[in-house]
């Protein structure tokens, strides 16, 4: 069983409903099951004239290998509405893996960490309320560290 961290994202048809359904949806995945969930966050996008995000992060216990996870959880974007047009485009629903267990994975499809997720608030400020104070990344980064580098600029906690 591996503890991994999903994180969620939307800024299109009611994003906090998104989120809320993709909670449900992580807990459905085969051999998983939902551990707990962060408190959701607006931000403005990181890609100017897009709509504002909803974030969250999930911390999951499964069963599953690192790239069976990631299968799910395309299916799950898909499931609500996911259309690949251009990369960082609006979307209904975007579910990265962020860590996964000690795990460090560098895959064509997968990378983990996920990539620039050190420097997102909407990334690190959700994760900080799922693990103790001590944490560190599986490539020994110090949470603690990251937030103080990376300001909760522009986050609103809903
Ligand atoms: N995701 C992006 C691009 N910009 N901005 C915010 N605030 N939150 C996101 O999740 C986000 C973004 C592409 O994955
Ligand atoms: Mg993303
Ligand atoms: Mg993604």
């Amino acid at each position: 069983m591996t503890r991994a961290y999903i994180g969620l994202g939307s800024n299109l048809d009611e994003p906090a409903e998104q989120l809320r359904s993709a909670l449900l949806a992580l807990d459905g995945i085969s051999a998983t099951r939902l551990a707990a969930a962060s408190a959701l966050y607006t931000s403005d996008s990181l890609l100017p004239g897009q709509p504002r995000y909803t974030n969250a992060v999930a911390a999951i216990d499964t069963e599953l290998a690192p790239l069976q996870l990631l299968d799910a959880l395309q299916a799950i974007e898909n499931g609500q509405g996911r259309v690949r047009k251009e990369r960082w485009g609006p979307r209904t629903l975007d579910l990265d893996v962020l860590l996964f267990g000690d795990q460090v994975i560098d895959l064509p499809r997968l990378k983990v960490p996920h990539y620039h997720m050190h420097a997102r608030p909407f990334v690190l400020y959700p994760l900080a309320e799922l693990v103790p104070a001590d944490f560190h990344l599986a490539d020994g980064r110090s949470l603690a560290q990251l937030l103080q580098d990376c300001p909760f600029v522009g986050l609103e906690r809903l």
